[in-house]
């Protein structure tokens, strides 16, 4: 079930499968408290995914830039706390990928639609690239692609289904990705959406 990518990077197949239930229970209670919405980048541009968080800290955008914050700006209360079933997974996920005792503070949630893409960058708001970073797709097939450290660098085309888990983690932890336009689509259970949980250590 592992495919590794590169030194660092490896696909789990099919690994979030078991707890597709609790998941996304769980992401509905997160976005009944926090609700998806779409940031602002600091250039001004509307992001096409929308995003909500969970965790003691969750990321944020807007005109001054990019960071993590422990409030939820559009509530002013805290993230939701991040479910049981998230941080055992990510563990879980983390540890077959070599990466023993990662345990997250941060869980960025993506929702995409048909047409949503993500433009190709590097998440370096973190404070440690040390830790891994592991991505969980659920809902309709995306398009992931994968390229290196530097911008230029050529990038792979991976594609990612529900319940497929990767972690990213050194030497592959600040490589340039993205995720290409959605098709359009539909998932028996999460309709014409694919959720993408992004587990952190940001502090
Ligand atoms: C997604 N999200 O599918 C991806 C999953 C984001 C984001 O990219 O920033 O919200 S995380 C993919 C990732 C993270 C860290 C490193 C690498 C990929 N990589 O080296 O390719 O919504
Ligand atoms: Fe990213």
């Amino acid at each position: 079930r592992d495919e590794p990518l590169c030194d660092g990077a490896v696909v789990l197949r099919g690994f979030a499968l078991a707890d597709e239930a609790p998941l996304l229970q769980a992401i509905e209670a997160i976005a009944t408290q926090a609700p998806f919405r779409h940031l602002v980048t600091p250039g001004g541009l509307r992001m096409s995914v929308a995003m909500t968080n969970a965790g003691s800290l969750g990321w944020v955008s807007d005109r001054r830039g990019y960071r993590y914050e422990a409030f939820d700006p559009d509530s002013g209360k805290p993230w939701p706390p991040m479910p049981e079933v998230f941080q055992r997974l990510a563990t879980a996920a983390a540890s077959c990928a070599g990466f023993a005792g990662f345990v997250p503070d941060a869980c960025l949630i993506n929702r995409y639609e048909p047409g949503t893409r993500l433009s190709l960058h590097q998440d370096r708001d973190e404070r440690d690239f040390s830790q891994p970073i592991v991505s969980v797709s659920l809902g309709i097939p995306a398009v992931f692609l994968f390229g290196g450290p530097r911008r230029a660098d050529p990038v792979r085309r991976v594609p990612l289904a529900h319940g497929d888990v990767v972690v990213w983690g050194d030497p592959a932890r600040l490589h340039h990705h993205g995720v290409l336009a959605l098709k359009p689509n539909h998932h028996a259970v999460l309709g014409d959406a694919r959720i993408n949980l992004t587990f952190r250590r940001a502090d």
